[in-house]
C-alpha cells in the first residue's frame, strides 16, 4: 500500500501477472511485435478488398488545442522563414529567386498520435525484458520508440467499436469494458479476434475532444477504456496480441475502478508481455466505413518516427481496407 491512500503498489498488484520476458531473447526491444511475422504481414493484406485508405493520426497543433494528457502540451510550432520575412528584407535570398518556408517546433513526443516505446511505463527498478530502469536516464538506451520504429507494424487489423455497439457517440468518463465484452461486440460485428490481430477499440473518446471546449473535456479528467483483471491479461497473452491501438490518450481506463491504481494495464500489457501501445488514435472514419459495410478486418501498417533514445514517437497509422 501507498500510505497516504491505501493504493496498492503496482508490483504488488500485479505480482501473479504473467512475463514475456526474454521470449524473444535477451537483447529484445520490440515484444509482441516479434508475432508479426512475414506470414502475419501477408494475411493482413488478404484483407484488402476495395482499396480505400485511412489515417488514423489526429491534427497535430489545432489552434484550439491537441487531445493530450493532462500536463503534456501540444506541439509548439513557428515558421523562421516564410514570405513575411522576405518582404521585411530578413529572407536570405537565394541564386534563382526562389523564396521558401521553414518551421521549427517544441512538441511532446507522446502528445499526438503516437507509440509508446516499450520501456515508457516500469515498477520495480526493472523495464520491458528486465532491463535496468536506469537505462532510462537522460535517453532511453534500452526499449525506446527506435526498435519500433526501424522495425515498422504492419499486420491484419480488427476493430471493435464499443461505442457504437453501445448506442453512443462517447463513452462515459470512467466507463470500462472488459475483454468478455470485446468478444460480445466482435460476435454483435460478425467478426472474429484472431491470434496476433491487431487490436483497434473505438471508444469515441479522442472524437469528443473536438466537440467541446477543452475546459469541458478536461473536467474530472477519467478516460473510458479497458480495464485490468488477471483474465483480461491471460487472455491478451493467450491470443498473442501484439499491439493495442485505441482513440483514448492512454488505452485503458484512468484508474482501475477497484483499486485505484494508476493505468496498470501499462504495466501488465507493455511492460510485462511487451504488447506495443498507439494511443490517441483517429478512428472515427474508420469505424464508420468499417459500420457502412460491415467489415471490421483491415490491413494496419504504421511506423513511427525513428526518435533516438525516445520514449515515444508520433504516428500516421495507415489502414487499407
Ligand atoms: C502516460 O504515460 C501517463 O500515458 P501514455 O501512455 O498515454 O503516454
Amino acid at each position: 500500500m501507498t500510505a497516504e491512500n491505501q493504493t496498492p503498489y503496482v508490483g504488488d498488484f500485479l505480482k501473479d501477472s504473467p512475463k514475456n520476458w526474454g521470449k524473444w531473447g535477451p537483447d529484445d526491444e520490440v515484444g509482441s511485435l516479434n508475432y508479426l511475422t512475414s506470414g502475419e504481414i501477408l494475411r493482413g493484406v488478404g484483407h484488402v478488398e476495395t482499396g480505400e485508405v485511412f489515417t488514423l493520426q489526429v491534427r497535430m497543433g489545432n489552434p484550439d488545442g491537441d487531445p493530450v494528457w493532462p500536463g503534456r502540451e501540444s506541439i509548439q510550432r513557428k515558421n523562421v522563414m516564410d514570405e513575411s520575412f522576405f518582404e521585411r528584407g530578413e529572407g536570405d535570398e537565394t541564386p534563382g529567386g526562389a523564396h521558401y518556408a521553414d518551421d521549427v517546433a517544441t512538441l511532446f513526443l507522446q502528445a499526438s498520435t503516437q507509440y509508446d516505446a516499450l520501456g515508457h511505463v516500469w515498477y520495480g527498478g526493472q523495464i520491458w525484458n528486465g532491463y535496468d530502469a536506469s537505462t532510462t536516464a537522460g535517453d532511453m538506451s534500452k526499449a525506446s520508440v527506435l526498435p519500433i520504429a526501424e522495425r515498422g507494424i504492419v499486420g491484419r487489423g480488427v476493430l471493435i467499436d464499443v461505442a457504437r455497439h453501445r448506442g453512443k457517440t462517447v463513452l462515459d468518463k470512467g466507463e470500462t469494458f472488459t475483454h468478455e465484452d470485446l468478444l460480445e461486440i466482435a460476435a454483435a460485428q460478425g467478426v472474429t479476434i484472431e491470434k496476433h490481430d491487431i487490436l483497434l477499440i473505438r471508444t469515441g473518446f479522442i472524437g469528443s475532444y473536438y466537440g467541446q471546449t477543452p475546459e469541458e473535456f478536461y473536467d474530472g479528467f477519467l478516460e473510458p477504456g479497458l480495464t485490468y483483471s488477471p483474465e483480461l491479461v491471460q487472455w491478451f497473452q493467450d491470443m498473442e496480441i501484439p499491439n493495442l491501438v485505441t482513440d483514448t490518450i492512454a488505452n485503458e481506463v484512468t484508474f482501475e475502478p477497484g483499486t485505484g491504481v494508476t493505468l496498470p494495464l501499462h504495466s501488465a500489457l507493455m511492460r510485462n508481455l511487451g504488447v506495443a501501445f498507439t494511443e490517441i488514435a483517429w478512428l472515427d472514419d474508420l469505424a464508420a466505413a468499417c459500420a457502412a459495410d460491415q467489415r471490421w478486418t483491415f490491413l494496419y501498417t504504421a511506423a513511427p518516427l525513428k526518435v533516438v533514445g525516445g520514449t515515444g514517437a508520433p504516428v500516421n497509422p495507415v489502414v487499407i481496407r
